[in-house]
């Protein structure tokens, strides 16, 4: 269902004022065809058979993944999302900047309570100034792993793409998919203090591909025509794995990364973490047949259990030869990179430039260091040894700034903030790390365990920020995809080892660094992230693998008002649910 707002219907004296008004601006501006886009979203409990088995998943619409949305830069979606599953549920519109509009971002008690079981909310947003690819999943519990999709952001009506038109346009949403009830592993997980149980096959598009049992029938074909190049729009939606991708025998050029364009740059394979997106153009400039697109992944900690297989799709030319009856042709399997391959992941995130010169801000208000990583809490005495189950008997945790993040469950941040609640948060969280150490080399046993609190970092409206995001190799060095709601920021810089500004800072990229809302954080490595603060609201920040957030590794910064209505968060709509 979808509405034009133009088409609203209104008294005759409002539609001449507003004619009259029209033709006084239109040689001046141009006409603005912003539409508004109604949808339901019922999350329900839906039979879905993969890898053999049926689950009673929960999904939006009985649909896995769920559906596509598709709008224009400058539209409204307005979006009712009825709950009809057992679980707390909660809707996230990755990316997109959510100006004003907060109570629509939909992380679980950080800016909304969550949508109870029979409950509904409708969340209300404009798209502004950005073009590409983003997403929507749910941002409760582990419920993302089934419920989530495609938010398709094309240019203003009349406006292009700054590239050649594809003729197709494919989304290909990566995902993980478990053979039992994600929400059980993650419980499980939360109970025993373990690394919960990791998934068993990838998919794109929902479907896991022919080199899983029982799945090749259902394996997802994308047709292209020879000569023709066609956009391929990759999302990770997976829930705890950065994963490679490769179409064989294609080259891919990259336009888009994370709803921002990028200057083109061509390459076989893309590495995505967990809440990425890139676009790609492809030509089928190969003799007509089938090919894989393959996703696997990209397991940076050393000696860490993965989900060691590969999801397929196939690219299949219109012309290739119909395989013989009985006599299938397998397509042509690309080479994937090994699972530990960082040379090669590095390479690919940082070929990543805006299209052109940027203000990146330069004077900066905040200059901010944030450590990130795991840890591991010793059990109490006493307690029961199934719930110490981590490495000697520990229970697995991980923070940000030596702070592991605890989610209130009576209010959420934004509401406590906007309505003045004390005891929900404090705003004390630290600028640099508590304490100094060699992050990414043998950290001392006694530094293993942080603190747990609710610890945001306020911020003026308008104030300019840099953090760097330093990895720690606690426990195990790993990759994070590191994202931050209600911005994007410019990646400046990204390095190994221990960031030194002394030396690091003269590498900065303050020209064309690419605009994106996850970096992905090198293992045993730094990131330098900017951005300036004049969105007002809460706004998390977490690593965007979901059994890392479980444990903690997030935080929060709190955007103050500025002056005006512009600049001020605007109120609560009257549906939003409270705990
Ligand atoms: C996790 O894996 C273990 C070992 O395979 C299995 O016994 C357990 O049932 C799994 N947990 C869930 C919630 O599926
Ligand atoms: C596929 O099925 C076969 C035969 O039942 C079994 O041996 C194999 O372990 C299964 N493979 C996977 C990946 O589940
Ligand atoms: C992953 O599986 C492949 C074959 O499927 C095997 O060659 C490789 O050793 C495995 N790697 C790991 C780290 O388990
Ligand atoms: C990747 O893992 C293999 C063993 O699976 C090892 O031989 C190799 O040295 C590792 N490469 C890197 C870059 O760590
Ligand atoms: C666990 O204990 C063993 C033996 O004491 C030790 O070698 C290992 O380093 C410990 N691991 C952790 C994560 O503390
Ligand atoms: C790390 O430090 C601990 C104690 O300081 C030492 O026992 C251990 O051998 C060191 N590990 C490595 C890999 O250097
Ligand atoms: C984190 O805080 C705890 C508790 O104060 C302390 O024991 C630990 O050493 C700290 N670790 C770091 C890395 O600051
Ligand atoms: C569901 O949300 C309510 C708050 O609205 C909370 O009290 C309750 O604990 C949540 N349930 C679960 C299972 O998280
Ligand atoms: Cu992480």
């Amino acid at each position: 269902m979808e509405a034009n707002s133009f088409s609203n219907p209104f008294g005759s004296f409002f539609f001449f004022l507003f004619l009259g008004i029209l033709l006084v601006f239109t040689s001046a501006m141009p006409i603005t065809n912003a539409k508004t886009h109604y949808h339901d979203f019922v999350v329900q409990a839906t039979p879905v058979k993969r890898l053999c088995r049926t689950h009673s998943t929960i999904t939006v619409n009985g649909m896995y993944p769920g559906p596509t949305l598709e709008v224009n830069n400058g539209d409204t979606l307005v979006i009712n999302v009825v709950n009809r599953a057992r679980y707390n549920v909660t809707i996230h519109w990755h990316g997109v900047r959510q100006i004003r509009t907060g109570w629509a971002d939909g992380p679980e008690f950080v800016t909304q309570c969550p949508i109870r079981p029979g409950g509904s909310y409708t969340y209300r947003f404009t798209i502004q100034g950005q073009e590409g690819t983003l997403w929507w999943h749910a941002h409760s519990s582990w419920l993302r792993a089934t419920v989530y999709g495609a938010l398709i952001v094309r240019p203003k009506e009349g406006d292009s793409y700054p590239f050649t038109k594809p003729k197709r346009e494919t989304p290909i949403l990566l995902g993980e998919w478990w053979d039992a009830n994600p929400i059980d592993v993650v419980r499980q997980a939360t109970r025993t203090g373990a690394a919960p149980n990791i998934s068993d096959a990838y998919t794109i598009n929902g479907q896991p591909g022919d080199l899983y049992n029982c799945s090749s029938k259902d394996t997802i074909i994308v047709p292209i025509d020879s000569g023709e190049t066609n956009l391929l729009r990759v999302v990770n939606s997976g829930l705890n794995q950065q994963l490679f991708f490769k179409v064989a025998n294609h080259q891919l050029t990259v336009v888009g990364a994370d709803a921002s364009y990028v200057k083109p740059f061509t390459t076989s394979v893309l590495m995505l973490g967990p809440g990425q997106t890139t676009d790609v153009l492809i030509t089928a400039d190969q003799p007509p047949a089938r090919y894989y697109i393959a996703g696997r992944a990209y397991a940076s900690a050393q000696g860490a259990p993965f989900d060691n297989t590969t999801t397929t799709a196939i690219l299949e030319y219109k012309s290739a030869p119909c395989p013989a009856k009985g006599l299938k042709v397998k397509p042509v399997m690309p080479t994937m990179p090994q699972f530990n391959d960082t040379a090669t992941a590095t390479a690919f995130t940082t070929s990543f430039r805006s299209p052109r010169q940027v203000e990146v801000p330069t004077k900066i208000d905040h200059n901010l260091l944030f450590t990130v990583g795991l840890g591991l809490n010793n059990c109490p005495p006493g307690a029961s040894r199934s719930t110490c189950q981590g490495p000697n008997g520990t229970r697995f945790t991980a923070s940000m700034n030596n702070e592991s993040f605890m989610l209130p469950s009576s209010f959420s941040l934004l509401q406590a903030h906007q309505q003045g609640i004390p005891g929900v948060f404090t705003t004390d969280f630290p600028a640099n790390p508590p304490v100094q150490f060699d992050y990414t080399g043998n950290v001392s046993r006694s530094l293993w365990q942080p603190n747990r609190g609710t610890k945001l970092y306020k911020l003026k409206y308008g104030d300019t920020v840099q953090v760097v995001l330093q990895g720690t190799s606690i426990f195990t060095a790993e990759n994070h995809p590191i994202h931050l709601h209600g911005y994007d920021f410019y990646i400046v810089a990204e390095g190994f080892g221990n960031f030194n500004p002394s030396r690091d800072t003269s590498k900065f990229n303050l020209v064309d660094p690419p605009l994106r809302n996850t970096v992905s954080l090198p293992v045993g490595g730094w990131a330098v992230i900017r951005f300036v603060a004049d969105n007002p609201g809460v706004w998390i920040m977490h690593c965007h693998l979901d059994v890392h957030i479980t444990w903690g590794l997030a935080m929060a910064f709190l955007v103050e008002n500025g002056v005006g209505e512009l600049q001020t968060l605007q109120v609560p709509p009257a549906d939003l649910p409270i705990c």
